[in-house]
């Protein structure tokens, strides 16, 4: 796997992504994007991995938006590429069968706010800034904002955000529900980790069935959104983690989950 513009490194049972442009404020290319979808491809079939976080290299930017000089010049149809690529990778990110944390050290603008928001959990620095610029540049968010934005905090807020190009801080972000929690920038990457930690200590098909029923609960009414609730429920009693996790309770004794 060979990769120009991302890092991937891995540890036990945690991935860290790291976006690695930062000349470009870690700018989002085709290649770029084309790197995350390959990273995607590993990550899917690494059953060994039960968490991930996705960051930005660097202090100064998570990721500062899709790279407006490869974007200036396209043709309506490369546009479409464009967009079709980075919609195919985000939506395969936020689908991912782990859970994903975006640690957000700086900016975190126009595509890199849509990044973040593809992820499960967004943890942000005190430095941190948010803004989806697409407007001010005479495009709209491309990458899901318009979609993401409204479903974490609200339509009027998101189209405040959106309508006037506002930077907003990590407080604010945090006020408004775009973000999870604002943390010391050197202590960032700590706190991802221990939040990982936290999740990798239950059992991991469970957590990725969690996932697969918010994630497509939120989509549907309520009424379905119980039936995909109970369908995940209910696949968890074919897993040895579930019977560890309640015979380890019964037995008050430590949890051993072994992913299966
Ligand atoms: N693209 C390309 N290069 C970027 C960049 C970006 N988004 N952001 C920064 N850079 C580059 C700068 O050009 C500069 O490069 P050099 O000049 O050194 O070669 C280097 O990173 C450092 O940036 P600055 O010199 O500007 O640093 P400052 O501290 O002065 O300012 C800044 C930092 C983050 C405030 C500023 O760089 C900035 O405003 N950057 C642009 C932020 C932005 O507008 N982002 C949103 C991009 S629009 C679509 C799908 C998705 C999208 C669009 C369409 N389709 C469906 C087709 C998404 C759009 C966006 O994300």
């Amino acid at each position: 796997m060979e990769l120009k513009n991302i890092i991937l490194e891995k540890s036990e049972h945690l991935a860290i992504v790291t976006i690695n442009r930062p000349k470009a404020l870690n700018a989002l290319n085709s290649e770029t994007l084309k790197d995350l979808d390959v990273v995607l491809d590993d990550l899917e079939k690494d059953n060994n991995i039960y968490c991930v976080i996705l960051t930005g290299s660097g202090e100064k930017a998570f990721v500062a938006g899709a790279d407006i000089s490869e974007m200036k010049d396209l043709s309506e149809e490369e546009g479409r590429n464009f967009g079709l690529l980075g919609n195919k990778v985000f939506r395969r990110l936020e689908k991912l069968d782990k859970p994903v944390i975006a640690a957000i050290s700086g900016f975190a603008l126009g595509g890199g706010c849509e990044l973040a928001m593809a992820c499960d959990i967004r943890i942000a620095s005190e430095k941190a800034k948010f803004a989806q610029p697409e407007a001010g540049l005479g495009i709209t968010p491309g990458f899901g904002g318009t979609q993401r934005l409204p479903r974490l905090v609200g339509e009027g807020k998101a189209k405040e955000l959106i309508y006037t190009c506002a930077t907003i801080k990590a407080d604010e972000a945090l006020s408004i529900g775009l973000v999870n929690k604002v943390v010391p920038l050197e202590s960032l990457m700590d706190e991802a980790k221990a939040m990982a930690s936290l999740i990798m200590a239950n059992a991991p098909i469970a957590v990725k069935l969690c996932k697969d029923a918010i994630n497509r609960g939120m989509q549907v009414d309520i009424d379905k959104a119980v039936e995909i609730e109970a369908g995940d429920f209910g696949k968890c009693f074919a897993t040895e983690d579930q019977k560890e996790g309640m015979t380890a309770f019964m037995e008050r004794r430590a949890k051993n989950f072994s992913n299966k």
